[in-house]
């Protein structure tokens, strides 16, 4: 079947587009609706044209997939033209997502029509690369410079009231009869002069450019969210172009700065990411009609920081909570945190004070375990010690009803050492929610040796639910995240006791654009996690540091010391305790330089990732990869660990771990599959 139909209604000619699943703008379709156009203009019996999709939403963009391999005609630049030059009006009918070059392709037509729930966006940012079909020349001229900035800037999408606010569409439509208000449409466009032409517009522009300042300012305004990207200022660059240069040159500097990102390594990197998120979602070997166990109830066990926020995820989603506490006055402290995080949300216009009360109405507290029973998924949030654990997983086994689903939100212990205290293992998983866990977007879901496939299929829906993505781990300590992240705090320690401090093992980090370094993190989290000071013995720095008061950020001091804007700086009391440990170390003391401190660090992070996928702990590498985008802060434009590792190439990382082989230590053993891929010149992602 073809991927573009027309047909006729009177003298409007209606162009369809049906090129499941989401009417990407691939090839096919691009020399379909240049076709279509090309008829429509030459054609005297047609008067008006409409564009519209069929399936589930207008043209999501360009064809990712295409991007890297030669070019085939028509481009899509080429078609947006086209449809911009048709003497005959062309609406574009919404509905779904309007995104990158399906709004480009809106951009072109002459009016748009969308329907209420439609968003339309540019989301190239996303990708590492800017809107390259005329999008950010036409986008400022038809709302203006301070919403394109915004728009192709974020990569956020519009809704269609805000869409038709600024004026990027000309009318909504009801959702049931999109097709027929846009022939309609066309039909009272037909014989009128002059219909809007996105490229000669410039009374829009013309505001910004008697502001030659929007720019400086707009950068100055998010210089924290550009840090490190390539794409967003060649957005900046290109709308400027729209602002300073007549519409074909502006279109020329679009495209110059389109070839450069696309071919450049940032938004390769973030292609593989917008793949691999997707395809964290797959579990091999588990068919795809493995049944679902319906879930319409949640317990949890623990109502601390960490049981609470897990708790948000699915009152937010509509699911009733019960969420079980040993003492009232933890329980009331836990549910007061979630109604406090929820105002916070709505006194920052994010929900409304409906949605606040609708989601507390949904929280059941209590102090009984027994009102677990009906739950069909339990998670227990209650203090990391095992025993602690399989008593929890001894009693939820005879309270929660057959069939139900036992979790684990465990950051590194054994699953199935709780599933062993069950009468149900099929029906044990652990789900690592990551803190602030009604915030952070990874779930690790963690598959026991007896977990049932449809015990994995079920939470990976309900994760795609609650919005988390959700990554499988096999079962060992630390899982994938904490399990890499273990290799880089011991390098980490280790390097201050040969002669680089925090700010400078943190600096190494920031400047590769993680958003802070290890101590920075420490510091934040507490360092006295887990110490007490009956059992602190002076043995490590954290320990001294936690002995002098110096317990992060919230007493002012750790590593670092803190501001009353929790601004840090380096502290001399820190550099003494350093420099005590390091003179009884009787390691040599040197400096530094960032890029051995990042090989330090990170290799050994790569090699850990490649036991992991030795052992199949982890599905692929790009699995890993979203682990650590999603958990831990590494940055989007390099990839993740195993794709920046492919893409330095790995024996690189090899050669690296040779040459710190003493520093690493004996006990250090570099992976096999490393090693292999190195010697063969293969890397980790296909
Ligand atoms: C662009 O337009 C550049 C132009 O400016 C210039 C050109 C010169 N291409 O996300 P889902 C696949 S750049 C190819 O699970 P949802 C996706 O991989 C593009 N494939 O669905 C998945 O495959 P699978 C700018 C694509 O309902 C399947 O479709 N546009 C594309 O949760 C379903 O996807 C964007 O960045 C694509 N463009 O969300 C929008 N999009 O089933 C990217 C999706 O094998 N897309 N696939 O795993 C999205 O944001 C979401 O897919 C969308 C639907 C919101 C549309």
């Amino acid at each position: 079947m073809s991927v573009i139909t027309t047909q006729r209604i009177g003298d409007v000619f209606v162009i369809i587009a049906d090129n499941p699943p989401v009417n990407a703008l691939g090839q096919a379709v691009r020399a379909g609706l240049a076709e279509a156009i090309g008829q429509a203009a030459d054609d005297d019996g047609i008067s008006a044209v409409v564009i519209r999709c069929d399936g589930r939403t207008f043209f999501a963009g360009a064809d990712i997939t295409e991007f890297g391999k030669p070019p085939v005609g028509p481009s899509l630049p080429e078609v947006v033209d086209l449809i911009e030059q048709c003497p005959k009006p062309v609406i574009a009918a919404i509905h779904g997502t309007a995104l990158g070059g399906g709004l480009e392709v809106a951009l072109g037509c002459h009016y748009r029509i969308a329907i209420a729930s439609a968003k339309l966006g540019l989301p190239e940012v996303k990708l590492g690369l800017l809107p390259g079909a005329g999008g950010t020349q036409r986008l400022p001229r038809v709302v203006g410079v301070a919403d394109a900035l915004s728009m192709i800037v974020s990569g956020d999408p519009a809704t269609a009231k805000r869409a038709l606010e600024i004026g990027l569409i000309d009318r909504l439509a009801d959702s049931e009869s999109l097709a027929d208000a846009a022939i309609s449409f066309a039909q009272e466009m037909i014989g009128r002069a002059d219909h809007p032409v996105s490229s000669q517009r410039n009374d829009r522009i013309a505001e910004a450019a008697n502001d030659p300042q929007v720019f400086d300012k707009f950068i100055a305004e998010n210089s924290r969210r550009l840090k490190g990207f390539d794409a967003p200022r060649a957005c900046i660059e290109a709308v400027r172009a729209a602002v300073e240069l007549p519409f074909e040159q502006g279109i020329k500097r679009e495209r110059e700065l389109f070839t450069t990102l696309v071919t450049g390594t940032q938004s390769k990197a973030m292609r593989h990411l917008f793949f691999a998120e997707r395809l964290a979602a797959k579990i091999d070997g588990i068919p795809a009609d493995t049944p679902l166990i319906d879930i319409a109830r949640v317990g949890i066990l623990g109502a601390g920081t960490m049981g609470g926020g897990i708790a948000m995820n699915f009152l937010s989603a509509g699911l009733p909570v019960i969420m079980v506490e040993r003492e009232q006055a933890a329980l009331d402290r836990g549910v007061a945190t979630i109604r406090k995080n929820y105002e916070r949300s709505a006194a920052r216009g994010r929900l409304t004070g409906e949605q606040v009360e609708r989601a507390m109405a949904l929280l059941t507290p209590t102090l009984e375990y027994d009102d677990l029973a009906e739950c069909d998924l339990v998670i227990e949030a209650v203090f990391e010690l095992m025993q602690i654990k399989k008593d929890v997983f001894r009693r939820l086994d005879a309270i929660v009803k057959p069939g139900a689903i036992l979790a684990s939100n465990t950051s590194y212990l054994n699953i199935d050492e709780m599933a062993a205290e069950t009468k149900r293992p099929e029906a044990v998983v652990g789900l690592h929610f990551f803190s602030p866990a009604n915030i952070m977007r990874l779930l690790e879901v963690v598959r026991g040796a007896k977990t049932s496939p449809s015990v994995l299929r079920t939470v990976m829906a309900l994760a795609k639910r609650i919005g988390k993505i959700a990554v499988v781990s096999g079962v060992c300590p630390g899982f994938i995240g904490n399990r890499m992240l273990s290799p880089r705090q011991r390098e980490a320690q280790k390097l201050l006791l040969e002669g680089a401090s925090p700010w400078e093992v943190d600096a190494a980090l920031t400047e590769f654009g993680f958003p802070m370094g290890p101590f920075q993190m420490a510091d934040l989290a507490g360092l006295d996690l887990g110490w007490t000071a009956e059992g602190s013995t002076s043995s490590t720095i954290r320990e001294v540091l936690c002995e002098q008061g110096r317990r992060g950020q919230k007493t002012s001091k750790g590593f670092y010391d803190y501001d009353a804007n929790r601004r840090g700086s380096p502290s001399p009391e820190t550099e003494a305790i350093i420099a005590d440990f390091a003179a009884r170390s009787d390691l040599p003391q040197r400096k530094f330089s960032g890029e051995e401190i990042r090989e330090r660090l990170l290799y050994p992070m790569v090699n850990e990732g490649a036991k992991i996928l030795e052992e199949g702990m982890a599905q692929r590498a790009s699995d890993i990869d979203i682990v650590w985008l999603n958990g831990y802060g590494w940055p989007g434009f390099t990839g993740g660990p195993m794709f920046w590792a492919d893409t330095i190439g790995l024996q690189t990382v090899l050669d690296g771990l040779k040459r710190h082989a003493d520093a690493l230590g004996s006990d250090f053993t570099v992976s096999a599959l490393l090693k292999a891929k190195a010697v063969a010149g293969e890397s980790f992602n296909p």
